[in-house]
């Protein structure tokens, strides 16, 4: 601005002089006519270049002032521009910070996301591993549930089945028990009843004390509801020898000779002769037992001891 107004001073004073040198001018042209005619025409020429210059340099030195005022103006508004566009660029640096941050944070939460992610999958792959045994596991019961069903069926079938027999041996079992106690009764009876008569294997067996021929022995046992012995086997015949002290059994040949029978009728088909017996030596038509436990034909008429038998 200094300078704008020291060169508004130039121009004032060098249009001064102009105007001194044109007054100087028009003065020398009073005279001398012609040669002042022409240094008028040239100072005014002069002048006029002067004047266009200055008007030239004032309408320079506006459109510079105008020109500077806006690059002013324009500086101004880039500075700012500058200045928002800095605090722009600080507003976007601290977003870009918090994007980052944001992104460090989202890019923690998707790394847990996808441990997560694989600790689940994990999980789930176990939990699909531990349903598949599950499912196995209750196939597998299933199946041995319907083993066992069937199996508990034909158990209760059975046990229908053993429940019935179990039933109905427990009706034979009251009934033998029954039976038993019936027979234990009649069997106490019979002993009481047959006092002095000696039980082996199925008869009572009586060993007389007195003496009587076969006949009367015969009778004798017949009324006790016996009869004379008869010996069945080596058995028997085993037990009677103990007993026997020279008696009577139920063995003669009285409708025949030789042909021994007992007394309920039947053939002798083994007997336990003494050696050289029956002999019939006086007509001897009866037996009884020697000394040797063994048998031998006797008159029928001699008296001797006897043995009944009783069936039971
Ligand atoms: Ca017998
Ligand atoms: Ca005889
Ligand atoms: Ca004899």
């Amino acid at each position: 601005m200094g300078n704008t107004e020291g060169e508004d001073k130039d121009e004032k004073n060098f249009c001064q002089n102009c105007k001194e040198s044109t007054e100087n001018q028009i003065t020398e042209a009073n005279v001398g006519w012609n040669r002042q005619s022409v240094y008028c025409a040239v100072g005014v020429c002069v002048g006029l270049l002067c004047l266009l210059q200055a008007t030239l340099n004032i309408t320079l030195r506006l459109h510079y002032m105008m020109q500077n005022n806006k690059a002013h103006e324009e500086l101004e508004l880039l500075f700012s521009n500058y200045t928002n566009l800095i605090e722009d660029t600080d507003d976007l640096l601290m977003n870009y910070t918090d994007l980052i941050e944001e992104r460090d944070l989202l890019l923690t939460n998707y790394t847990d996301l996808v441990d997560e992610t694989d600790q689940l999958l994990t999980n789930n792959t176990d939990l699909v591993e531990d349903r598949d045994l599950c499912l196995a596991r209750y196939r597998n019961l299933t199946t041995d549930k319907k083993k066992l069903q069937i199996s508990y069926n034909n158990l209760a079938k059975d046990k229908n089945k053993l429940m019935t027999s179990y039933n109905t041996l427990a009706k034979k079992k009251n009934q033998l028990l029954t039976s038993y106690n019936n027979m234990v009764e009649k069997r106490e009876r019979l002993l009481n009843m047959y006092a002095g008569w000696t039980h082996f294997q199925s008869s009572l067996y009586f060993f007389s004390d007195e003496k009587k021929n076969w006949g009367e022995s015969r009778r004798e046992c017949q009324q006790m509801g016996g009869d004379l012995v008869i010996i069945n086997n080596q058995d028997e015949q085993n037990f009677v020898k103990i007993h026997q002290s020279d008696n009577w059994i139920g063995l003669n040949d009285i409708n025949k000779e030789r042909e021994w029978r007992w007394v309920d009728g039947t053939l002798l088909t083994h007997g336990f002769w003494h050696p050289g017996e029956p002999n019939n030596l006086g007509d001897e038509d009866c037996v009884h037992f020697l000394h040797t436990n063994l048998w031998n034909d006797v008159p029928c008429m001699l008296e001797k001891k006897w043995i009944c038998e009783k069936r039971i």
